[in-house]
């Protein structure tokens, strides 16, 4: 797709109601993880020199996707406002784009689904030890942000989530690197059919660079922030605040 059509269908962002104005422990499988947990910040830059953080996760064909792609975490949202949702097979879906942005956005699921889309066949590692591959397809993420006009200030993406475990709400982030590669998309498919509700139904990201923990399900908002200091306790996900995880989950 050149430039000209992506800016149309982007544009196609903009018109009528659209604008307004939101696992366990580290397996072993990961020893580098494991071995600067709770040197986060050292993780983060070892793992910076080994992979340029722009590469590209590997992709599959058709002949490697799993029979099944398991559910892992969530597989149905509790909340009354989810359930309304998916009764009315998420017509009344909007994922909002808000935080450090000029213009907020509330994206409705066939706006998604008409922005230039981006299909990838991956593979899914989780920490608990168990591996999928799946066909995800959807918007790239960046293009989204930079029509939102993503703020300079603005240094992390966070994902809020429809889940919650005991009345906290599911949320993940991520850093612009990851935010703008281009296998980090809003997967509303997988396997060439709508997300399953256990898959994170209707909108769930995926960072291909990153651990399953890091890939939001459920998705109801995005969020660009300066920092992560007031999201949660501040370690920048769900996982990462309750299970010790950590935050830059590189694979
Ligand atoms: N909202 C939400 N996102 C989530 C989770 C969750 O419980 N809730 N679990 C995470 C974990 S640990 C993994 S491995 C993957 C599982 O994705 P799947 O259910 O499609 O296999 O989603 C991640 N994203
Ligand atoms: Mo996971």
């Amino acid at each position: 797709m050149n430039d000209l059509s992506r800016r149309r269908a982007l544009g196609t962002l903009g018109g009528g109601a659209l604008l307004l104005g939101g696992c366990d422990r580290l397996a072993a499988t990961q020893p580098l993880q494991h071995a600067f947990h709770g040197a986060e910040g050292l993780t983060y830059r070892v793992q910076r020199l080994l992979t340029p953080r722009d590469a590209m996760a590997p992709e599959f064909h058709g002949a490697d996707l799993s029979p099944v792609f398991r559910s892992n975490g969530t597989a149905m949202p509790a909340s009354a406002d989810y359930a309304a949702s998916l009764a009315s097979d998420f017509r009344d879906y909007r994922l909002h784009v808000g935080g450090l942005v000029a213009r907020p956005l509330a994206i409705p699921l066939d706006r998604l689904k008409a922005l230039p889309q981006r299909a990838q066949i991956t593979r899914h590692d989780c920490v608990e030890g168990w591996s999928a591959i799946g066909k995800w397809t959807g918007p790239a993420l960046g293009p989204i942000l930079r029509f939102a006009g993503l703020s300079q200030a603005a240094r992390y993406v966070v994902f809020h989530c429809f889940d919650d475990f005991g009345g906290t709400a599911y949320y993940e982030s991520i850093d612009l690197v990851d935010a703008f590669h281009p296998q980090t998309i809003l997967a509303w498919a997988l396997n060439d059919r709508p997300l399953p509700v256990a898959n994170g139904a209707p909108v769930r990201v995926r960072i291909e660079r990153q651990l399953g923990y890091k890939h939001a399900k459920y998705v109801r908002a995005i969020e660009a922030v300066a920092s992560l200091d007031r999201i949660g306790r501040g370690k920048g996900g769900y996982w990462e605040d309750v299970g010790d995880y950590a935050w830059y989950a590189g694979i």
